[in-house]
């Protein structure tokens, strides 16, 4: 089986499986790597657990190494609440209180080696708006167009929601976007919603990669 994606900006991405080859894609000092939300409270011992939610913090590690290797530019977000945000359900909200600014929860898990020139970005940041991308209400976008680049890739927590919704934000921003499935879990409120979340990406025209698709 051949799968062949054509993004945007007409570059091929092929990938072959099942025959023992695969184009690898090179990263390059303008593409971003965008760490979404690997924070306590996103856990599975947090506020707001996501199952399996430590597992992308190894992984996110070896994305972070190549990327640093490239020269290419890492971005973290961070869910980023005040005390009493609209999201949370002691204030109308669906969610329990999480990620409240500058506690413990809303920290990077303590494994995540994030250089120390990474951008960090901090969302959701007033009581009255909810904000799951890391684009909504961010200066994200200019940041990515001021150092030319025009490549993403999205992975961390959680996959049906700050991820999905970053994704697609990129996608609708014209960069030509990957999703890190093997640096991504999700919720799962409902069964099947991490499935749907993949779908609705994939379908919008981002590319799932894992680390063995990167050089
Ligand atoms: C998130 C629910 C509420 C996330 C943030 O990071 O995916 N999910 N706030
Ligand atoms: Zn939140």
């Amino acid at each position: 089986m051949c799968y062949i994606f054509l993004s945007d900006f007409g570059v091929g991405v092929i990938i072959f499986k099942k025959q023992g080859v695969s184009m690898k894609i090179r990263v390059s000092k303008n593409d971003a790597l965008i760490v979404v939300d690997v924070q306590n409270d996103f856990m599975p011992w947090g506020a707001l657990p996501v199952p399996d939610g430590d597992k992308v913090v190894p992984v996110l590690n070896q994305y972070i190494q190549i990327f640093v290797e490239r020269g290419a530019s890492i971005f973290a977000s961070r869910d980023w609440h005040p005390e009493r945000h609209s999201s949370f359900k002691p204030y109308g909200g669906t969610w329990p209180v999480h990620c409240v600014r500058n506690t413990e929860g809303a920290m990077f898990h303590k494994d995540l080696k994030l250089p120390k020139d990474t951008y960090i970005i901090s969302k959701a940041t007033t009581e009255d708006k909810d904000a799951y991308s890391a684009f909504d209400g961010t200066n994200l976008v200019n940041i990515l167009n001021e150092r030319g680049i025009k490549r993403v890739f999205v992975g961390g927590l959680a996959t049906d929601y700050c991820v999905k919704a970053t994704v697609l934000d990129a996608l609708r921003n014209d960069f030509c976007t990957f999703f890190l499935e093997d640096a991504s879990r999700g919720v799962e409120v409902q069964k099947g919603d991490v499935e749907k979340a993949i779908e609705t990406m994939l379908l919008n025209g981002a590319v799932s990669v894992t680390l063995k698709d990167l050089k």
